[in-house]
């Protein structure tokens, strides 16, 4: 349908695509009332709301730790960075709004499974230490990834990511501090970051999404700036930044083919399981269907709330247009 909708704006082509196209490669935003292609503006709407929806859902693994951290500062640190994400999906959410598509519709198509979040927040978080990895690995691959995202061709979205990155800065570096502080402590501290670091490793490198000869929209969504790097230059990326951060914190990288080409100045490593990424994908990960739970749960309990916000709403519209009468 997507492929379909795209060929056929190909074939009509016309000079309102070509001025378009000419805008994007001139590097111009553009802005919601801005004429588009409705597969460039339907490309957004599913990458903004799914990652959008991956800020919320990624609430859940951090979440369960509030109560558990180890002492008050880092209890602090873990609520602010969880709230952090909250303010994330609302950014984005306005930004997928302003495409004409509404947050109770994406809210609800995320509820029902037919839209995805990021794969990576349907694995558990078993120990303190996979605080630390989230933050390190998790961030770290989002900032990766949405740094680029800063010049991205439309407006509100480049423009909320550019807060965005900024806090995800402060979270990454919060992550590789716990990592720190664990992988120098007793010798069964440092056997929790190496654990934590052993079950993250391929699910971040997942993060960034199929093989570029297996992904459906990476082509389409480059030359619309919608994606400024393919998702293997950015897993690359990702690799020759963390291995050596590894190597800093004496944790191992947990792929016996990992190493260095000194031609290239790149580091060589083992493809993660894509067989497990597309069964996660499918709704088959270890914690899809309690990620889920969660997230309706939550909006069942908070009907009141709405239903009260709307009344009350209601309620001062009517009493502002019999005062203006
Ligand atoms: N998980 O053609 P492709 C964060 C889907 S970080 C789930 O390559 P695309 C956070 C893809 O949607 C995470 N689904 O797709 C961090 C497509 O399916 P549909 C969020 C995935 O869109 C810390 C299909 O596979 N970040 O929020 O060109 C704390 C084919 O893939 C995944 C973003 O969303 C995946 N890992 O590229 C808290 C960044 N990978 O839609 C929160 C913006 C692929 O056709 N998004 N799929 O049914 C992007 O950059 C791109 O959407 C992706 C995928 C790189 C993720």
């Amino acid at each position: 349908m997507y492929a379909q909708m795209v060929k056929s704006e190909k074939a009509i082509g016309g000079p309102e695509l070509e001025t378009f196209q000419a805008r994007i490669d001139a590097g111009e935003k553009i802005e919601p009332k801005d004429w588009m292609p409705a597969g460039y503006r339907k490309t957004l709407i599913r990458q903004i709301s799914q990652h959008a929806h991956s800020e919320i859902v990624g609430q859940l693994p951090e979440g369960n730790w509030i109560t558990r951290a180890p002492t008050l500062e880092r209890k602090a640190i873990l609520l602010a960075k969880v709230q952090d994400e909250a303010g994330h999906g609302l950014y984005l959410y306005c930004a997928a709004e302003t495409l004409g598509v509404s947050r109770d519709k994406l809210t609800e198509m995320l509820l029902d499974g037919r839209m995805k979040y990021s794969s990576i927040f349907n694995y558990p978080t078993l120990t303190w230490a996979d605080m630390g990895a989230i933050g390190w690995l998790v961030d770290g691959a989002a900032i990766m990834n949405q740094v680029p995202l800063q010049r991205t061709s439309f407006g509100p979205y480049a423009r909320a990511m550019v807060r965005i990155c900024k806090e995800e800065s402060f979270h990454q570096r919060q992550g590789f501090d716990i990592m720190m502080k664990m992988a120098q402590g007793s010798a069964s501290q440092k056997r929790m970051a190496q654990d934590a670091l052993d079950r993250f490793w391929g699910p971040s490198l997942m993060m960034f999404g199929p093989p570029d000869t297996e992904s459906v929209h990476t082509e389409q969504s480059m030359k619309w700036q919608i994606k400024m790097n393919s998702n293997d230059e950015l897993r690359q990326k990702f690799v020759d930044q963390t291995v050596p951060q590894a190597d800093y914190l004496g944790l191992t990288i947990p792929d016996e083919n990992l190493r260095l080409n000194k031609k290239t100045g790149h580091y060589e490593f083992s493809e993660p399981d894509w067989n497990e990424f597309f069964e996660v994908l499918g709704g088959n990960g270890p914690c899809n269907s309690e990620r889920l739970a969660a997230r309706n749960k939550a909006w069942d309990d908070g009907k009141w709330v709405r239903d009260g916000m709307m009344e009350h709403a209601r309620k001062k519209a009517t009493k502002e247009s019999e005062v203006s009468e």
